[in-house]
């Protein structure tokens, strides 16, 4: 049987551009022309459904859609049945309340009684419970920050990442009550046929991903530092050495983690390398 799998991902918005990249990167390729609602690739056996986010969790878990690209703040929020396969780092953000910026604020308590616009009625709803807080919350599907100024509730929940439109709109961020990131989710009971094609593109993704959190380095040491330097970057399996035409000295090349990166450089300077060069990897199969 040629079985094949269904991925949703957003239409246009916020995450689209992350999720096209990476299933490129991935190798996989397909025509995602203006307007296109359904796309195959010619060279995976996958088919994308381009979708507003809000409908990615419903479709996947009827099954419409085998996999899906969403955000854990719409997933959560949508409370639907499906399986998070893999956090994918990009879209990050949070879920804040804010209230005007010359308001006095201590604790969540500033909240009991209090008026709440969010387009995120269920995760406020649940925070507030677990803080044994009662508070009015007013169900809006957009422009949630001006609801303040426009007397329709007196603070809110939403998503920040600068915290430049909290600003704009004269309020201030008080509590952080959940942090989001684009994520892959499946559908819950797929067959072994998909599953191994999901599997495939795991792998794929986790070489992508593993590419990405390493740099490939190359430098020269003097023979004696040898020792201490492959102790600083000991590489996947070992690092590689190579003599130099100078009598003496050797070049290094090893794989670093991006996290080390500037405490690793110092460390290897200090150890007596020079020349040190940092190249990306583009993917990584461990
Ligand atoms: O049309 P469709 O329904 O598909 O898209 P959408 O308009 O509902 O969502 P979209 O594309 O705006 O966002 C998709 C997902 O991106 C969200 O569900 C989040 O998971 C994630 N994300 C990351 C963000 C932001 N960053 C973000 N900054 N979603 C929204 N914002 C908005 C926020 O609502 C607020 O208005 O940006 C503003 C705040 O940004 P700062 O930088 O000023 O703090
Ligand atoms: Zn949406």
């Amino acid at each position: 049987m040629n079985s094949i799998i269904r991925i949703a991902v957003q239409k246009s918005g916020r995450l689209s551009d992350d999720s096209l990249s990476l299933i490129k990167e991935c190798g996989i390729k397909f025509y995602n022309g203006t307007g296109k609602l359904k796309s195959t690739s010619t060279n995976f056996p996958i088919e994308f459904l381009f979708l507003r986010d809000d409908d990615i969790p419903g479709y996947v878990s009827d099954g419409v859609a085998d996999l899906g690209i969403v955000g854990e703040n719409e997933l959560v929020e949508k409370d639907r049945e499906v399986e998070i396969l893999k956090r994918l780092g990009f879209s990050k953000c949070r879920l804040s309340l804010a209230i005007p910026k010359g308001e006095h604020y201590d604790d969540i308590r500033y909240f009991e009684g209090k008026s709440l616009a969010t387009s995120y009625p269920k995760i406020l709803g649940d925070y507030l419970r677990s803080k044994n807080i009662n508070a009015e919350i007013h169900e809006i599907s957009g422009s949630v920050e001006i609801a303040p100024s426009i007397g329709l509730a007196e603070g809110i929940c939403d998503i920040v990442s600068s915290g430049s439109t909290l600003m704009m709109n004269g309020l201030k961020e008080v509590e952080e009550i959940f942090k989001s990131e684009a994520v892959l989710i499946a559908n819950k009971y797929l067959s072994e046929e998909k599953l191994s094609i999901v599997d495939r593109l795991l792998f794929r993704i986790n070489a992508v991903q593993k590419g990405k959190s390493n740099k490939y380095v190359l430098l020269n040491a003097p023979n004696e530092s040898l020792e201490k330097i492959i102790s600083l970057i000991p590489g996947m399996r070992s690092p590689t050495i190579l003599p130099l035409a100078q009598e003496g000295w050797s070049s290094v090349h090893s794989v670093l983690s991006e996290d080390q990166f500037w405490k690793n450089i110092e460390e290897l300077r200090a150890a007596g390398a020079e020349g040190i060069l940092v190249v990306p990897i583009e993917k990584m199969v461990i």
